[in-house]
């Protein structure tokens, strides 16, 4: 029973995967071998992978190639209109990333991962919450955890011999913290201490129960995993985030604390949607979801961010100079305070985040699923896409264009300088750090403000530099596929200015 089932089930996905070969070839899409781009993958970091077809296809003048399988359609975006209309224009028809989900598993029901309609209320409610208000607000208890990382940088370094240090493991206990006491009233302590249960925890987020490359294809099988009601992440993960996080909404709710921190307006919301009853309230199991996702999708980012800058400007003493003359300009015309508006002033320190968040984007692709058929349009003429494709925007193969950005592997702040000569002219959407359109990071503002204060109090107290363990250039994790993550360790010379 059993075998015939399965053997019908071959025959008919091969079956379609002959039709599917017609159609793509008789509209003129070049194919790319799906097999090759699996093993490129698995050897390579997906994002860098992806950015070496974009440039191929940019240099062949192919708006896109697809590669087939008998499961998945997945379809590479290098015309910037194309990407454009999926992205923004035609938003509705592209509006979900295709991951798995199941509705019985809280920590997979977050905004990363939902579908369109439960994403779209979702976002609508989520928004306020990062609001540049919010961020105002939030603002001096980011302030006191950013001391806190900048004077364990200090006692670490003194530790150290040489004062060199392995600079990513501190800056990812400094995003743990950030996001969880910023965010969520979670006092991780993980800077204090390294091995705490939070920090712990946060390090198994990204510990599939399956290779990322399964996630992504369940997400087209969605109907036999929830028949089977299966999920993505270990049972004690769950319970973990779901005891945490309803265990500070009992405190706050019975104490009637605020902390003026994020968690406070998901709690206002959830009030708010019991009193009225709507239709997508905002439940306990929802709020686990959004922390869980919200953890996930910043820690790993802002720390590798954070690294990065430090790295690109311990190889550059000299950007690191200017950025530091920054810092301090902005801070002396202030009372040498850090506020929520002065950092914001110090525009070079801006330009060389902006430069490393294209030289190293951390989120280096993003994927979106065709839920309507549709047409995209190009100089090429028109396509009609079906509906289930995959769509792949190559992010770091577009902030890499030569095209865009000439010499695109050195490191130079000058191209985001708005008034000279040097600043280079992209087109608006050749810069994506953080995505486009509705479903743009939702984290971009604490993100900023996250990386622009704790650089600038590094700039202000330290000087990094590079020693004899410095890597001479980055190589990314292949099992990392959705962030780009250093194979090497960071090792970096701090000294005091
Ligand atoms: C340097 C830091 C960060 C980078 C580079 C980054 C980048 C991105 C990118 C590229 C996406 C996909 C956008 C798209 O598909 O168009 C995304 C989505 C998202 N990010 Fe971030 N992110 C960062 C920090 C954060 C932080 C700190 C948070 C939250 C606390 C956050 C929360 C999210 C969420 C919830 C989504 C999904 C949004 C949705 O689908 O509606 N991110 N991020
Ligand atoms: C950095 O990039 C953003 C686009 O994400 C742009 O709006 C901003 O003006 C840039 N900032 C600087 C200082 O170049
Ligand atoms: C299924 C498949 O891979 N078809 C074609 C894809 O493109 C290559 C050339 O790049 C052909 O050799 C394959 O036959």
């Amino acid at each position: 029973m059993w075998f015939l089932l399965i053997s019908i089930f071959i025959c008919c996905s091969i079956l379609k995967y002959f039709q599917k070969l017609n159609y793509w070839r008789s509209h003129g899409v070049k194919n790319i071998s799906f097999i090759r781009l699996i093993s490129n993958v698995l050897k390579r970091q997906m994002g860098v992978a992806l950015g070496d077809i974009y440039q191929q296809l940019y240099e062949e003048k192919e708006p896109f190639k697809v590669a087939l399988s008998p499961f998945l359609t997945v379809l590479i975006l290098q015309d910037m209109e194309s990407i454009k209309d999926v992205m923004i224009k035609q938003f509705e028809n592209f509006p979900e990333r295709g991951f798995y989900t199941n509705h019985r598993d809280p920590l997979n029901t977050n905004l990363i991962r939902l579908e369109y309609e439960w994403w779209r209320p979702l976002r609508q409610k989520l928004t306020p919450v990062f609001s540049p208000a919010k961020m105002q607000a939030i603002f001096p208890t980011l302030l006191k955890v950013t001391e806190l990382f900048a004077s364990k940088v200090k006692t670490t370094m003194e530790e150290e011999e040489n004062g060199e240090l392995a600079i990513y493991d501190l800056c990812a206990r400094f995003t743990t913290d950030v996001v969880g006491s910023v965010a969520f009233g979670i006092e991780f302590n993980s800077l204090e201490d390294p091995n705490s249960q939070a920090r712990r925890q946060g390090l198994k987020i990204f510990d599939y129960v399956w290779h990322p490359i399964l996630d992504s294809l369940a997400g087209h099988y969605r109907a036999v995993k929830n028949f089977f009601n299966i999920k993505l992440f270990k049972p004690e993960i769950s319970g973990f985030f779901r005891k945490l996080v309803s265990n500070i909404i009992e405190y706050r709710q019975k104490n009637g604390i605020r902390r003026e921190d994020l968690m406070d307006t998901l709690i206002e919301l959830k009030q708010h949607d019991e009193r009225s009853k709507q239709e997508f309230a905002l439940s306990l199991e929802l709020i686990v979801g959004q922390v869980f996702g919200f953890f996930g999708a910043g820690f790993e980012t802002s720390s590798n961010t954070l690294t990065y800058v430090l790295y690109e400007l311990a190889r550059h003493p000299e950007i690191q100079e200017k950025a530091r003359e920054n810092v301090k300009e902005v801070l002396k015309n202030h009372g040498n305070e850090f506020t929520y508006e002065n950092i914001r002033e110090m525009q070079y320190l801006k330009q060389v985040i902006n430069e490393t968040l294209r030289l190293h984007p951390p989120a280096p692709y993003t994927v979106r699923v065709c839920r309507q058929p549709c047409s995209l349009t190009t100089k090429r003429g028109s396509l009609k896409i079906p509906l289930g494709t995959k769509v792949m925007i190559p992010i770091y193969g577009i902030h890499h264009n030569p095209q865009y950005y000439p010499q695109p592997h050195l490191f130079r702040p000058e191209r985001f300088d708005a008034n000279m000569e040097l600043g280079c002219k992209f087109p608006s959407c050749a810069y994506m750090p953080f995505g486009l359109g509705p479903r743009i990071c939702i984290g971009e503002r604490l993100a900023k403000m996250l990386l622009t204060l704790s650089l600038a109090m590094l700039l202000q107290r330290y000087r990094f530099s590079c020693c004899p363990a410095t890597p001479k250039e980055l190589h990314f994790d292949p099992r990392k596929m959705l962030v780009l993550s250093s194979k090497e360790k960071i090792v970096l010379k701090v000294e005091t200015v």
